[in-house]
């Protein structure tokens, strides 16, 4: 009798105990704040109503089979119609926070401020914000999340042309003023990383432009990056005080596991880093870019017959325009990367795969999920963000998103449970062990949506959509309960300590 019952307490304890596995039993901070991330175009839908504009993925989606199952966001989950459903479920949710973003052509159907503003893409953001603050739900507003207006890339090639610049510091002066005093957190950008890099050198996001590998992306780069600047010192000079709120851009990485300890390989992984993060934080936080890109992009150009480096040089006023652009860093952080040394890829048609000259692969061993370059790799997350916060003089993190994805129908999704509760798990770590500090967190994303080239065969919500069904039903999968406790009670387990 006595054995038995002996098995049957552990047996139990250790159910429990897997339950758990490693997650970690202290409180988030009092102050610390959770929300879920969307954006426009990947939810709204009503792509051609109340006189909204054509953008470049309403373009791509119509005009090339680039989309995997040749879906558009035509009608995504169509939140323009929906929103109060949404925002009431956001309510229920019990977020401290949403991060959306703005389609620039509803407001501007040209992208241009000297075209008529549409007032009913006004009225749709201006409705939205009054149902976060009825609520006590604060707004972060993403200015740009890739859905440019066509008639911009049309009319002078989008982020290629320094014309760029002035357009979309007309367009964020415009969004500061009409919904500014709303507003707590403002994004100028959403990873300027993926809009050069897939839009302009490996074509994985529009506008797919791929003619000039190694060249394109980096002017890319640099325009956003002044822009980016542009419309931080607006509403620094001109809202801030009135407006009270924070402005940043949005940065992705994963992290850079060095493949072996080896310093060879420690090399690869900064580097690698540098290319991707670096790229963009190094100007905001220092001025300029990392010397590592300078050098290698300048020595690699020069070999390859250019009279100068495929990166464009900064002038010291930009530079001293550009440093210090950020309240605050965001962090787009999915998953993680084995960065391994290699000797240099011969010189010939240039790329900037070839520039940074690092092998990547993935551990087999990781984790899989709906999408093939996500793998669960919980511990990445802390590392990351101490790399971050040594690198880049301890600033405020936001991780702006971070999420997992499933194949769809799936109600019961343990394993998205599991990936919150473990990347969590190592926010707590970073936080308390390693003093990072990070004071929000965006679970990407609130529902289902248009994923982009993946069209509608990868899915990342807490809430499932039924695209099949014109209504579009949100039904929640488990993810939301468990997300709901967590916000509920800054916990993670059962029983905090
Ligand atoms: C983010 N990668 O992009 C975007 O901000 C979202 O719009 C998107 O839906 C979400 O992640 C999920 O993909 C990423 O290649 C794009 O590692 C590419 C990568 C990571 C994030």
């Amino acid at each position: 009798m006595f054995l038995p019952k002996l098995f049957l307490v552990f047996y139990t304890l250790s159910l429990f105990w897997k339950k758990n596995e490693c997650a970690d039993n202290r409180k988030f901070p009092s102050e610390f704040k959770f929300g879920v991330a969307t954006a426009s175009y990947q939810i709204e839908g009503g792509w051609n109503v109340d006189g909204k504009g054509e953008n470049i993925w309403d373009r791509l989606t119509h005009e090339t089979n680039l989309v995997k199952d040749n879906s558009t966001g035509n009608v995504a989950c169509d939140s323009y119609h929906k929103y109060k459903e949404d925002l009431a479920l956001l309510g229920d949710l019990g977020v401290d926070f949403y991060r959306f973003s703005l389609s620039w052509s509803r407001i501007l159907p040209t992208g241009y401020i000297d075209g008529q503003i549409n007032d009913a893409g006004v009225k749709y953001y201006e409705e939205i914000l009054s149902e976060l603050e009825k609520r006590g739900i604060e707004a972060m507003v993403t200015l740009y999340h890739w859905d440019l207006p066509q008639k911009l890339q049309d009319d002078f090639g989008g982020v290629l042309n320094d014309t760029f610049i002035e357009v979309f510091a007309n367009y964020a002066q415009l969004a500061f003023e009409l919904f500014g005093s709303r507003v707590k957190h403002w994004v100028t950008f959403n990873e300027p990383f993926i809009i050069c890099q897939q839009g302009y050198e490996n074509g994985l996001k529009a506008p797919a432009i791929t003619k000039a590998p190694g060249i394109d992306l980096y002017t890319c780069a640099h325009v956003i990056l002044k822009a980016h600047a542009k419309a931080y010192r607006i509403y620094d000079k001109s809202y801030r005080k009135t407006q009270n709120g924070k402005i940043t851009i949005v940065l992705n990485t994963d992290w850079f596991e060095p493949a072996s300890s080896d310093s060879k390989d420690l090399e690869a992984s900064e580097r690698k880093l540098q290319f991707q993060f670096g790229w963009f934080a190094h100007p905001i936080v220092y001025g300029n870019y990392p010397q590592v890109m300078i050098d290698r992009i300048e020595e690699r150009s020069i070999k390859e017959g250019f009279k100068e480096s495929r990166l464009p040089k900064f002038t010291d006023n930009e530079i001293e325009d550009i440093k210090g652009t950020y309240d605050f860093i965001g962090l787009n952080h999915y998953t993680t990367t084995l960065a391994e040394w290699s000797t240099d890829i011969a010189i010939g048609k240039p790329k900037s795969t070839k520039d940074i000259s690092v092998n990547i692969f993935k551990n087999s061993s990781w984790e899989g999920s709906a999408s093939n370059w996500l793998k669960v790799v919980p511990w990445g997350i802390r590392k990351i963000s101490k790399w971050i916060k040594d690198t880049y003089k301890n600033p405020e993190i936001i991780i702006t998103e971070n999420g997992y994805s499933d194949v769809g129908g799936i109600f019961d999704d343990s394993r998205r449970v599991n990936y919150y509760r473990e990347y969590l798990s190592n926010v707590l770590k970073a936080i308390y062990d390693d003093g990072v500090n990070i004071t929000a967190y965006a679970a990407w994303s609130f529902l289902d949506n248009f994923e982009w080239l993946n069209g509608y065969t990868e899915k990342f919500g807490l809430y499932s959509v039924n695209f099949s069904d014109p209504e579009r039903p949100r039904t929640p999968k488990s993810s939301v309960n468990y997300y709901k406790n967590i916000m509920a009670t800054k916990c993670l387990v059962d029983q905090c300590l």
